[in-house]
């Protein structure tokens, strides 16, 4: 069996991720989306409402799995859950940049490959970032974000912890 994993912070999970997640379920039996949490960084929501999200969000895909990431490495993580490839999404030149250093590092760490996939043209200038801030600044984010993630988005929670 042949095993993916889409590793992310996912804080909130938006239609560029969906489609990325969507194009690698069929490229693979199984695709795991691993949830990352760094105690360094602040997110917007949970790690158990980030997955919530992604699980509601991806229920209708067949061969997908959510589940937490940890904080360890990602290599470490591929090689314990038996995966094959780590699937990634590259929006321009500069997320290649970004991204080469790690997929040759990963690589050479456990010898799991990383396959990128061209970002949808529909979706390349989405950001989980960018969809937040135009979200606090009374933005229409309704194209860019599945409905239950707009209903969390709108909301309004205060931050949280991961
Ligand atoms: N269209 C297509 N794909 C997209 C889009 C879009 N509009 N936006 C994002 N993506 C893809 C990208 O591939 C991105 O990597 C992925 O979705 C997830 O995006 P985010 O923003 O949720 O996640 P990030 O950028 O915060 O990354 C979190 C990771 C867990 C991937 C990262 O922190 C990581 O690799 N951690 C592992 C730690 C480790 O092993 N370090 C050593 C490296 S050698």
């Amino acid at each position: 069996m042949r095993r993916a994993v889409c590793p992310g912070s996912f804080d909130p999970i938006h239609n560029g991720h969906l489609e990325v997640i969507a194009r690698a379920a069929g490229l693979f039996d199984e695709v795991i989306v691993a949830v990352s949490t760094n105690y360094a960084k602040k997110y917007r929501f949970s790690l158990e409402d980030r997955m919530e999200m992604a699980r509601e969000t991806l229920a209708s895909l067949r061969g997908i799995i959510v589940e937490p990431m940890g904080e360890g490495l990602l290599a470490e993580y591929c090689r314990n859950r038996g995966v094959s490839a780590i699937v990634k999404g590259l929006r321009s030149s500069s997320d290649f940049d970004y991204e080469l250093p790690m997929a040759t590092m990963n690589r050479q760490l456990t010898g799991v490959e990383t396959v990128f996939l061209p970002a949808e043209a529909h979706y390349v200038h989405l950001s989980s970032t960018l969809i937040k801030e135009i979200s606090v600044l009374g933005g229409d984010i309704s194209d860019f974000v599945p409905k239950s993630v707009l209903k969390r988005l709108l909301a309004g929670e205060p931050p949280t912890e991961p």
